[in-house]
């Protein structure tokens, strides 16, 4: 980080940020950190992952010139799915600070991806600590072109409207971002972060196929439930779904 542009943009009062050239996974490196009783605002940083994750065991591929970051949270793991929403409202305000608000139009895919011209361009993984307090708020964003191999959506990155964003300033900004929008779910609740998601949410009251681990399930996109769940509206009725994989369209229930 040059000099000038620490001292412009600084990590929120209290935050600590390790960054490190490559390591494993950032998640991974905060878990071993955490487990020695840290607070809040511990952030670790990677310019490279070897062993990136996303949610149930699969591989987030972290080359070069993308963000890789994560950040410890206190909370208790029973509002842990809250916290995934407060991450993606921060990092949509984060990188519309570093590249205008009118220049990319970025949604939000349930639970916690973000979308610009509906390809993936971040993911967010939650994870509880063992002492069941703290999560941890895990940060993908493709800067750059990114080659992914068993891909589930279509990719993207912000160098496909080509724009160029600076992987340390946006780690500054997005830490800043989260701490204000983490302020915002203490004061007010959930409820606090609904519509603002719900505004910039892909597919709303349109056909999606969620994908359990069992089951594919058919149905309307029709909102979020109190703590975050996806309404599902059926013929049969609505159903909240805790978590699982979206797909937009009916024709993606085969
Ligand atoms: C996610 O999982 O989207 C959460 C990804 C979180 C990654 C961050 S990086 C910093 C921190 N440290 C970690 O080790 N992880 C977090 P999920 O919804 O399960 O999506 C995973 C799927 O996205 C993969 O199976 C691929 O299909 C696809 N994928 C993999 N790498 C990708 C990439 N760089 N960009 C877009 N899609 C990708």
């Amino acid at each position: 980080m040059s000099s000038s542009l620490a001292s412009s943009l600084k990590v929120p009062s209290g935050w600590r940020l390790f960054k490190f050239p490559t390591i494993d996974s950032t998640n991974e490196e905060l878990m071993r950190r955490a487990d020695s009783g840290e607070s809040e605002g511990l952030v670790i940083q990677a310019d490279v992952q070897t062993v990136g994750r996303g949610r149930r065991g699969r591989v987030w591929e972290s080359p070069v010139g993308n963000l890789y970051l994560s950040v410890l949270v206190d909370a208790p793991i029973s509002s842990g799915g809250e916290i995934g929403f407060t991450g993606a409202l921060a990092l949509i305000d984060a990188l519309e600070m570093e590249v205008g608000r009118s220049i990319i139009d970025l949604r939000c895919k349930w639970p916690n991806d973000l979308l610009l011209n509906k390809k993936k361009v971040a993911g967010i993984l939650l994870e509880a600590l063992p002492n069941h307090q703290q999560v941890i708020v895990g940060f993908g964003v493709n800067l750059v072109s990114t080659q992914v191999n068993d891909t589930l959506y279509p990719v993207g990155a912000l160098t496909d409207m080509g724009l160029t964003v600076d992987p340390q300033r946006l780690a500054l900004q997005l830490c800043r971002s989260l701490e204000s929008w983490l302020a915002v779910w203490r004061n007010d609740g959930f409820a606090a972060l609904r519509m603002p998601w719900l505004e910039r949410a892909e597919g709303l009251h349109e056909p999606i196929v969620v994908s359990l681990p069992f089951e594919k399930l058919q149905g309307y996109f029709q909102g979020l439930s109190a703590n975050g769940g996806l309404v599902l509206a059926q013929d049969s009725g609505e159903r909240i779904i805790p978590a699982g994989d979206v797909f937009f369209g009916p024709e993606r229930i085969t």
